[in-house]
């Protein structure tokens, strides 16, 4: 009943962001959308009469004082052919923060009510214009910060997602068989429908732990690739932190352990986004709060797609620093910068680390100019571009509420298959995983799985 009340009324939202721009488009939806938005419009005979989806000019007006706003340009479009299935206009007026909020302190005295963030989307599944997939799929492509994250929104938003329908269709079809059986109580548990039957699982198995490896590799680049810049003490690290960032963002000292903190900025590098980290250097101290941030520092490395290990020229190396180095990362992970090469040129400490299978590139970070840091950068691109290369999109699971169901329906698939002689358990594994599936797709009606959805949209959309 609630629902109903809801969607009785008829909302207004900007649609577009407050602040200066050249253009701001409002949208209204709902039963008197058409009503309401006439009431704003000085020429509202001719916005009656005009067809749905034909855009014209008008003259947008306040319809308590009559007092003139904005010329515009009005859509309207006729239920059910909107995007949220009901009656909707869209009112496009200048840019501004101050006419668009007029327009729309207009239409909400016409009657109309603000719309709560993705309360537009709401009403389009609600309607069955879109379903639960495609509502993520818009969410996706708004908040996408990256090519990865576009990527599956876009898969999303197409509605070219999902073996996983198929399979459900599968999971149904094994859970009837097995009913079946259990129902005329044959001993058919052997049998070669059985058999098929299992071996189509084991396939469906393999293919979701395909797709859950694949979702674990794309987070190392889904918001750029992590980058971290470690090392020993005083080697640089924030020297060319400040660098590849292009400004003086961290303190950079002479002392030892001036970084205690990780730190870090989202930059493109070459049309590649990365998000780079400065860490604390590591290095045996007694200090309390330098050993909490190197414990940091560690962390960091850990979860980095490319180390930068920088170490200082005119200090020899030690076999404490060189099981780091290793321990940290591999051959295609790391690259080791010599640097300080103005106070000796390091050769030894060169030979020692390459020997040991990483890359390394002698430089002297206190100089100005960026050409040592040219072969750098292309030497992290191409490591960029083989991590990228190396990455396989996932199939069906497109963010991390699918990586969650995907999860949960593999322990259960796993279960039923380890069950499979003994049917009854099998089948209440299947139908455990089938509801997973249910919950996916959205065919469950479970407000609180359709409220995460729609907790960070924007209004207006
Ligand atoms: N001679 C020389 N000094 C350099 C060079 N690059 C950086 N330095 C100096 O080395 C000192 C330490 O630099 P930082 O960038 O703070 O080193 P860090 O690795 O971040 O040090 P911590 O944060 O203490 O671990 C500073 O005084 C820099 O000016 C270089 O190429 N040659
Ligand atoms: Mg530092």
């Amino acid at each position: 009943v609630r629902q109903h009340m809801a969607e009785s009324e008829t909302i207004v939202a900007p649609a577009t962001p407050q602040g200066k721009s050249a253009l701001s488009i409002l949208r209204i939806s709902g039963p008197k959308a058409l009503t309401i938005t006439a009431l704003c419009i000085k020429e509202k005979k001719l916005f009656e009469r005009t067809p749905a989806r034909y855009i014209r000019l008008y003259t947008a007006k306040d319809p308590v004082s009559g007092d003139t706003i904005d010329q515009i340009t009005g859509i309207k479009y006729l239920s059910p052919q909107s995007f949220t299935g009901e009656n909707m206009a869209e009112i496009i007026c200048h840019g501004g923060k101050l006419i668009s909020r007029k327009i729309f302190s207009a239409l909400t005295n016409a009657g109309a009510r603000s719309a709560t963030g993705g309360e537009f989307t709401r009403r389009a599944l609600l309607n069955g214009k879109i379903n639960l997939l495609k509502a993520e799929g818009i969410r996706g492509l708004i908040e996408s910060n990256s090519e990865t994250e576009l990527f599956c929104a876009q898969k999303l938003y197409s509605g070219t997602a999902s073996d996983l329908e198929k399979w459900r269709k599968e999971i149904i079809e094994q859970l009837e068989r097995i009913e079946a059986s259990i129902e005329f109580e044959e001993t058919e548990m052997l049998s070669d429908t059985s058999t098929d039957g299992k071996r189509r699982i084991e396939v469906f198995l393999q293919q979701l732990k395909k797709d859950i490896e694949k979702r674990e590799k794309i987070r190392i680049i889904e918001n750029g690739i992590k980058i971290v810049i470690a090392g020993p003490v005083n080697a640089g690290k924030s020297t060319l932190f400040n660098k590849l960032v292009g400004k003086e963002r961290v303190i950079v000292n002479r002392e030892p352990g001036t970084t205690r903190d990780v730190i870090s900025e989202q930059l493109w590098l070459k049309g590649h986004e990365i998000q780079l980290f400065d860490s604390a250097g590591i290095r045996n101290t007694g200090s309390e709060i330098e050993r909490e941030s190197i414990e940091k520092s560690r962390e960091a490395i850990k979860g980095a797609g490319i180390i930068i290990w920088v170490t200082a020229a005119d200090e020899p190396l030690r076999t404490e620093e060189l099981q780091e180095l290793l321990s940290s990362g591999g051959k295609n992970t790391t690259i080791c910068i010599i640097n300080k090469i103005d106070t000796n040129d390091g050769k030894e400490k060169k030979t020692a680390i390459e020997k040991a299978g990483i890359e390394t590139i002698s430089v002297c970070l206190k100089e100005k100019r960026k050409s040592g840091i040219e072969n750098l950068i292309s030497r992290i691109v191409k490591k960029i571009e083989n991590i990228k290369d190396e990455t396989e999109m996932p199939d069906m699971l497109l963010n991390a509420r699918h990586e969650e169901i995907g999860k949960a329906l593999l322990r259960e698939t796993i279960k039923a298959l380890g069950e499979w002689e003994r049917p009854e358990i099998a089948a209440v594994h299947l139908r455990k995983g089938l509801s997973y599936m249910d919950e996916f797709f959205g065919y469950v009606n479970s407000e609180e799985i359709i409220n995460n959805i729609f907790k960070d949209f924007c209004v207006g959309k």
